[in-house]
């Protein structure tokens, strides 16, 4: 409801000293949901001042049940996500492609609405648990609605819808004790997915730190499935779907994202919010793999098994156009949690494969939102309704917005000549693929491989991945008490690669107990595919990262204003990390407000910090403890740490060298230059060695 005027509002104490907040002039008087003007709005219709409740107090009663029913059913999946408006713009017309409108004129945006999430928490679970992330995004295109809903990974758990309901049993809290909240690491996931060889590809990428994004800004989308695109002149080709995010691809290490957890359950939701209210507009391009159903043919995998990614030196990358993501929502819950995806919703242009997964899937949203939304009109909630005209037959139901007009509700009809249409020129028709076979319950024999695209996910990761996919299957199948399940799970690793499953067996202790596990068939040896790697096709980059300088009263000048400029020109965010929450004064003199103060600013917040004290206020923090935490997680965590003069006692009290390794850098005197190079690494993957 718009806000009327502006008129001061006056305040009165009631008689029991509670505050009044009174309108004048004419500003916007509180109402009912029917409009009845409110005088009081802090008590209750009573007898006497001290008398029992009166039932006819309708303003109370409106009150509470609206109350009584705020809240919807959360999604039964990717519960947990956020999300934001932006637009779509082609680079180029691409129309030998596909005739969809919205990838034609490279003039046009496509307002787009964009939700990430994770999969197995519930809405308050915290941001950076170990998981899959969710990456839809909703096209709201002149020839109607497209849902594009991916995720950060490009493969899946499973080959067929059937089985999903299974999966997310297991990863989901057990169901006697309702825990563990957000994890897999548990018996009843590990049982599961070391029951179904075809989940290993997805495990690989699940162990690594693909799962624990360092923002929503820094991750990859995929459509997972093989899709097809149709041209105007009827050719279709198929195709897989990338968002690769401008930034670069990056994590954090999971001892970072345990911390996180704790010190910002929100910290993605936050960094994607607060990057867009400064107008640091996160990007994605958007490209497919197109190839026809001949080469489809020649891969030695099935294109419509969505455990099986195409390596981009077998059909690289066409760039389509970028989504720029620019307005955060004005409610969450009337945007974010209300949107609907349903991979149904398809424009002219785009149709779907026969991938199984994909096929359930196609029933599956629908039908969800129809429960977690309660009516078959969600799509006239305003983020769900289409921006292009629309019209039909539809008539009433729960929620009904529109108010229809005529007397006719039916076609064909004589009664209404402006009534709604067929257009065969412009509707969606399906693509006439050729069709036939025996129905039956099997799966194809070309899924069988479950290992050779494991294994190339293995061989392409450089050593710091590699460590963090042993260390990921060893947490979490030391959180699992039930011994078969990690001796079977051991098995699995063998048939991937015997060093990885060495490995993890000897980080937990139990070299020489795989299960023998026979491949269904022969295991391939597959060359790396560097793009799957994160780290060794990383942008060197501050961009979008965060720099936390802990400092105090008195700061050096030099320090403080070349890391300011540092920040600037990297486009990265500097935040001031002080002792005490008060502002505090340069050397200079000039006037600082920190963004955090100590206890509240843990460096597991930051991508790279700085310790630079006034040497005044040197003995002070060498007597902090979360001082000395700070540096020791920062040099944990692998970060690139800067520090003048005043710090080095605290550094040895942290039992941190200062000539550590090129990411421990003097920076007294303001000199960043060692520091930048460092930093713009991202980590330094040595010291966990
Ligand atoms: Fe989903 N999935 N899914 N999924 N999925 C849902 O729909 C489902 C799958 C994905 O931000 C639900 O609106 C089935 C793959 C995302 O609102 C539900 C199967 C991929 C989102 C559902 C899959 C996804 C969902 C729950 C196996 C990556 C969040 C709430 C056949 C390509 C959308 C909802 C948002 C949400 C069903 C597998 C991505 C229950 C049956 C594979 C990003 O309909």
């Amino acid at each position: 409801m718009a806000k009327k005027g502006n008129a001061a509002s006056g305040s009165k104490i009631g008689n029991g000293g509670e505050l009044h907040q009174t309108v004048s002039g004419d500003g916007q008087r509180l109402t009912t949901n029917q409009g009845v003007v409110v005088s009081d709005d802090q008590n209750t219709l009573t007898v006497g001042p001290r008398g029992p409740q009166l039932l006819e107090d309708f303003i109370l009663r409106e009150k509470i049940t609206h109350f009584d029913h705020e809240r919807i059913p959360e999604r039964v999946v990717h519960a947990r996500g956020y999300a934001a408006h932006g637009y779509f713009q082609a680079y180029k017309g691409n129309s030998k492609l596909t005739k969809a409108a919205f990838l034609q004129d490279p003039e046009a945006q496509t307002p787009v609405f964009c939700r990430f999430s994770t999969v197995a928490g519930s809405a308050g679970s915290p941001d950076l648990a170990r998981d899959v992330r969710g990456f839809s995004v909703k096209f709201y295109t002149s020839e109607g609605n497209y849902d594009l809903v991916g995720n950060n990974m490009p493969v899946f758990f499973i080959q067929d819808a059937i089985k999903f309901p299974d999966l997310i049993h297991s990863v989901k809290p057990e169901p006697d004790r309702d825990f563990p909240q957000a994890q897999s690491a548990h018996n009843t996931f590990w049982d599961f997915v070391s029951l179904n060889p075809e989940s290993m590809h997805m495990l690989m990428w699940i162990m690594s730190d693909r799962a624990i994004p360092r923002s929503f800004r820094m991750m990859e989308g995929f459509g997972v499935h093989t899709f097809r695109m149709i041209n105007n002149k009827g050719e279709s080709k198929f195709v897989k779907f990338h968002w690769r995010p401008k930034l670069g691809t990056f994590s954090v290490i999971w001892p970072e994202a345990v911390q996180i957890n704790g010190a910002d359950p929100d910290f993605h939701r936050r960094d994607l919010w607060n990057a867009i209210e400064a107008g640091d507009f996160p990007e994605w391009e958007l490209s497919v793999q197109a190839f026809s159903e001949d080469e489809a043919n020649g891969f030695d995998f099935d294109v419509l098994d969505p455990t099986k990614l195409i390596p981009e030196e077998l059909v690289p990358l066409t760039p389509l156009g970028k989504m720029v993501l620019n307005r955060n929502v004005d409610n969450f819950f009337a945007e974010t949690e209300q949107v609907a995806f349903c991979p149904s919703h398809v424009v002219p242009g785009i149709d779907f494969s026969n991938d199984p997964l994909l096929q359930g899937r196609l029933f599956s949203y629908l039908d969800t939102q129809l429960s977690r939304l309660g009516s078959p009109n969600f799509h006239q909630i305003p983020v769900n309704k289409p921006k292009c005209p629309f019209a039909n037959f539809q008539r009433d139901g729960h929620m009904q917005m529109e108010v229809p007009t005529g007397n006719v509700a039916n076609q064909p009809n004589s009664l209404d000549d402006g009534a709604p249409r067929e257009d065969p020129k412009h509707g969606f028709t399906s693509f006439g693929s050729q069709e036939s076979g025996q129905k039956l319950r099997i799966r194809p024999e070309s899924f069988a491989d479950h290992y050779t695209q494991a294994r190339l996910f293995w061989v392409s990761m450089t050593a710091a991945e590699q460590r963090h996919i042993v260390g990921g299957f060893a947490f979490e199948l030391g959180k699992c008490d039930q011994v078969k399940i990690r001796t079977r799970m051991l098995g699995h690793l063998q048939n991937i690669d015997r060093d990885l499953a060495e490995q993890v067996a000897d980080a937990l202790g139990m070299k020489g107990s795989a299960d023998k596990i026979k491949p269904k068939v022969p295991v391939g040896d597959p060359q790396p595919s560097p793009p799957l790697s994160q780290y060794s096709v990383a942008p060197q980059t501050l961009a979008g990262k965060k720099i936390g300088l802990l400092t105090t009263d008195g700061v050096d000048a030099s320090v403080y204003q070349s890391l300011a400029k540092l920040a600037e020109d990297e486009q990265a965010t500097l935040e001031i990390v002080t002792p005490k929450a008060g502002p505090i004064k340069t050397s200079k003199g000039e006037t600082v407000t920190p963004d955090h103060f100590l206890a509240g600013g843990p460096s597991v917040l930051f991508d790279c910090v700085v310790v630079g004290p006034a040497a005044s206020q040197s003995e002070t923090l060498v007597a902090n403890a979360d001082a000395i935490d700070w540096i020791r997680d920062a040099f944990g965590h692998l970060k690139v740490i800067g520090f003048n003069d005043a710090a080095k006692p605290m550094f040895e009290k942290a039992s941190v060298a200062i000539d550590a390794d090129e990411g421990v850098v003097d920076v007294s005197g303001g000199n960043f230059d060692a520091f930048t190079t460092a930093a713009k690494k991202h980590r330094i993957w040595d010291r966990e060695c």
